[in-house]
C-alpha cells in the first residue's frame, strides 16, 4: 500500500510536465504547422488519432492512446477534443491554419474581455483588434482569464469589448468548445481601455 502511494506521488510529480511538453507540441501541430510532424489536417482541423500518436512518437513524445485521452481531459485550457467516434482529434481554437471548426454564431455576454500588453495599445486604438497570426481574435468571458492571457506577454492590460453593440452592427461571435470566444475583428469603437 505504502509503495503504491509512493509510486502515485512520483507519477503525479512527473506526468504534468511531460504532458505540458507534449501539449505544446500538439498545439504547434494541430493549430499551426502539421507538416512539422509530417501530418495534415482535414478541412475541419482533425487528424486521425492513430496518425497523431505515430507522429508524436516520431518526434519524441511517445504516449499511449489512454495517456492521450488523459492529456486531453486534464489539459488546463481544454485545448484539444476528440470527435464523437474518438478516432479523430483536433485543437478547439487558436489556429493559424484555415480550418472550419463548424461553429455556429452564438450570443456572448454583453461584455467580453481581451488581455494584451501596453506596447500594443497605440496600434489597437488605431485599428482595433485583429487576429494577427491566428484565424480569429480571442476573447475571454471573464476578467481574470483575460489577465492571464495578457500576462503571457508582460504586465497585463485588459480591454473591455462591447459585444452587444458589435452584434447590433452584424458582427458574429463563436464559442469554442473550451469556452474561448472568437470573432473576426473588433473595431476600435467597441473597445474600452482601462483608465
Ligand atoms: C495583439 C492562448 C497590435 C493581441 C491564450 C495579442 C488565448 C494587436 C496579440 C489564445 C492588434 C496576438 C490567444 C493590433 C491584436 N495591433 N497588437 N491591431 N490586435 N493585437 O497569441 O489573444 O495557451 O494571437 O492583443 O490564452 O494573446 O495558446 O492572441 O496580444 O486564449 O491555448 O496581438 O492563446 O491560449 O496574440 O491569445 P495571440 P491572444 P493557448
Amino acid at each position: 500500500m505504502f509503495l503504491h502511494i509512493r509510486r502515485s506521488a512520483v507519477f503525479w510529480r512527473t506526468m504534468p510536465s511531460s504532458y505540458t511538453r507534449t501539449s505544446k507540441f500538439m498545439s504547434l501541430v494541430l493549430r499551426h504547422r502539421p507538416e512539422a510532424a509530417g501530418v495534415s489536417l482535414d478541412a475541419n482541423g482533425y487528424v486521425a488519432v492513430e496518425t497523431l500518436l505515430a507522429a508524436l512518437a516520431r518526434n519524441g513524445h511517445a504516449l499511449s492512446r489512454e495517456a492521450l485521452g488523459e492529456l486531453v481531459a486534464t489539459n488546463d485550457k481544454k485545448r484539444f477534443a476528440f470527435d464523437e467516434t474518438g478516432t479523430l482529434i483536433r485543437a478547439v481554437q487558436g489556429h493559424s491554419r484555415e480550418v472550419d471548426l463548424g461553429l455556429e454564431p452564438a450570443a456572448p455576454p454583453d461584455l467580453l474581455f481581451h488581455g494584451t500588453v501596453e506596447k500594443f495599445l497605440a496600434s489597437i486604438r488605431e485599428e482595433g483588434l485583429k487576429p494577427r497570426g491566428r484565424q480569429f481574435v480571442h476573447l475571454s468571458g471573464d476578467h481574470a482569464t483575460a489577465v492571464a492571457v495578457g500576462r503571457r506577454r508582460g504586465a497585463p492590460v485588459v480591454l473591455t469589448i462591447d459585444t452587444a453593440s458589435m452584434r447590433g452592427e452584424g458582427h458574429a461571435f463563436y464559442l469554442a468548445e473550451n469556452g474561448v470566444w472568437l470573432t473576426e475583428v473588433v473595431p476600435p469603437a467597441f473597445i474600452s481601455l482601462p483608465e
